[in-house]
């Protein structure tokens, strides 16, 4: 643009809103519809995971007095003689009791999970439904925290609007997710990636550590022994004759089980599975259809937040019931003593875990800026070199998806409606400013450039993910058109519709080396038809390297920028702006 003449695009943007969340206005001021608990679906039933508890009291109850009654039995006896549970048969004892290093690291790993957990959840709530096939259709899902989306898919307040994935999202009490608010992800997501690197780094020295010192001998089994004894430690626990705990030398079968799937089995599938929900990885990878698609990703990394979630309860209770204050002496103290300092600490460390709990959500809501902001700093480099991955994977024709769920209020305006019934005919894609030839490309000018078509993955920030063939322009020929200045650094998209809250247009800003990524397309065809309106006609972006939201659809101009600062509330886009979220979402 000109110095001086106010963009009538840019001064459509929402402005800068800081402060605290306003639950009149965030994300529209949709009402806060609550998550209900997971029901699973068995067949064509749902059955609500509340069964699980009178399900597994039954079960208690009933094993408890069977193995009563077998300890009655002379076998019974020979099998605990023979597998007493704890034994130097199956583990080679630790000499080096609980190091300083072991205790301090225990104690930050369940800080790091008490967040990482609790955004976890909030992030599920986006997207309240787990399938394991890639396109998310309505009804294919295995679990969901809230009834089956509309029979007619549509808004239930406003039958003029799709029901859009927005609408899906679900609120959660305050105090379990962080921060509890309906479609709150782009917060939660700070929580979850910061706390999962910290967590990770955690990991990576823990990993280093236990191998380098005999601490290891506490994790590995070294024989098959390690089976029947682990069945005896059951037994024992289920007969309320509890086994020897001769934890800070050696660990009970059963625990040392319990350790090693979740040290090295569910920790790290828990990396893996978070890492293909990303669409640079995802797009590196060609996984987006087959059998590592995202939906299953997602599915396996819920089974391992409800592994640790069992695994963290049973853990605290057997700390309490096996020798309360032998046990957090070893935490604490590394001591095998019976030590009341050891207690003190303990709770002392407890309060530390449960203040932080306590204060998550309302700083969230109080100071949103700050937590996207130490957000950034912590994740955002990550986050830029992913970008550079360049996306490559491309799909079948099989593997598009019948069903592609739907984001964005569809524009209003009557400039929109009007250039929309006249076939785009008087549509003029404007492109400019920081580039040596601004254009005005109408609609057959831009059919008639290089066309390029592509069957790829689109993933919504919210979870759900489809495939889909789209057609269109590559960014790459318009770049060549319009020749970009050296002081160009990001692309802002403009879109002919007001953001979802409707408090200004939408609009997101994209790095410009991915416009000369090969995938890198201005579509106006998906699945062999010129695109529809829900989807973003006359033009919308795929830019594959990042998540759903930055694919602005409905395209009334282009400007080449060298800094988006000055754009709205100049953090990147419209979700950026108003729903805090990161604007570089390779991941
Ligand atoms: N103009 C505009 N573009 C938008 C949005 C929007 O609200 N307005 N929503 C984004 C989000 S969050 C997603 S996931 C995708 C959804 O694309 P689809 O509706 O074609 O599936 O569009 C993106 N582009
Ligand atoms: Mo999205």
């Amino acid at each position: 643009m000109v110095a001086g003449s106010p963009d009538p695009l840019e001064s459509a943007l929402a402005g800068r809103r800081d402060g605290p969340v306003s639950l009149e206005d965030f994300a529209g001021g949709i009402p806060q519809i609550r998550a209900q608990l997971p029901s699973v679906r068995i067949g064509r039933r749902w059955f609500s995971s509340l069964w699980l508890v009178p399900l597994g009291i039954v079960a208690l109850v009933l094993s408890i007095a069977v193995v009563r009654e077998m300890t009655r039995y002379g076998w019974y006896q020979d099998f605990i003689t023979r597998y007493p549970g704890t034994s130097t048969d199956y583990v080679q004892p630790v000499d080096s009791g609980f190091p300083w290093w072991l205790r301090w690291q225990h104690f930050l790993n369940l800080l790091f999970m008490m967040f990482i957990i609790r955004a976890g959840i909030q992030i599920l709530a986006d997207h309240p439904r787990l399938y394991l096939n890639a396109g998310c259709k309505p009804d294919t899902e295995w679990m969901r925290l809230r009834g089956p989306v509309p029979a007619d898919r549509r808004d239930v307040t406003d039958s003029a609007r799709v029901w859009t994935a927005k609408q899906d999202s679900v609120a959660l009490p305050a105090q379990v997710g962080i921060p509890g608010i309906r479609h709150s992800i782009g917060l939660a997501r700070w929580w979850h990636f910061s706390f999962d690197l910290l967590w990770l780094i955690n990991g990576v020295v823990f990993f280093i550590l236990l191998f380098s010192t005999d601490q290891w001998k506490r994790l590995i089994p070294t024989s098959w022994e390690v089976f029947p004894n682990a069945l005896s430690t059951a037994l024992q626990y289920l007969s309320l004759d509890l086994p020897q705990n001769a934890g800070f030398s050696t660990y009970n079968a059963l625990q040392l089980l319990a350790y090693f799937i979740t040290v090295f089995i569910a920790a790290p599938l828990a990396l893996v599975t978070g890492l293909l929900q990303a669409p640079a990885i995802a797009a590196r990878f060609g996984t987006a259809a087959g059998r590592l698609n995202r939906q299953v990703a997602r599915t396996v990394h819920f089974g391992v937040l409800v592994w640790m979630l069992i695994f963290i309860v049973i853990h605290t209770l057997m700390v309490f019931v096996t020798g309360f204050v032998g046990n957090v002496n070893h935490m604490t103290l590394g001591t095998d003593t019976d030590s009341y300092v050891g207690v003190l600490l303990y709770v002392a460390w407890m309060a530390v875990v449960i203040a932080f709990w306590v204060v998550a959500t309302p700083f969230t809501l109080k100071h949103p800026r700050t937590v996207q902001r130490l957000g950034t700093m912590m994740v955002g480099w990550l986050k830029g070199l992913l970008e550079r991955w360049e996306p490559k994977a491309t799909y079948t024709a099989d593997d598009i998806s019948p069903y592609f769920w739907i984001n964005g209020h569809l524009p209003t305006s009557e400039e929109y409606q009007r250039l929309n019934t006249g076939n785009w005919a008087d549509y003029r894609l404007r492109i400019d400013g920081l580039v040596e030839n601004p254009v005005e490309l109408s609609y057959a000018q831009l059919r008639a450039m290089p066309r390029q078509a592509q069957i790829t993955q689109h993933f919504c920030i919210q979870g759900w993910s489809a495939i889909g063939e789209w057609a269109g322009v590559p960014m790459r020929a318009i770049c060549e058109l319009v020749k970009p200045a050296a002081n160009a650094k990001w692309v802002a998209f403009y879109s002919f519709g007001d953001g979802p809250g409707e408090d200004g247009r939408y609009y997101d800003c994209h790095p410009i080396a991915n416009m000369y990524h090969e995938q890198t397309i201005l579509a106006y065809e998906l699945n062999g038809e010129p695109l529809n309106e829900s989807h973003g006609a006359p033009l919308r972006l795929r830019d594959e390297v990042e998540l759903g939201f930055k694919q602005v659809k409905w395209i009334e101009a282009i400007e080449f920028v060298e800094s988006f600062e000055h754009l709205g509330a100049g953090l990147g886009g419209y979700n950026e702006d108003q729903e805090y979220f990161g604007y570089r979402m390779p991941i």
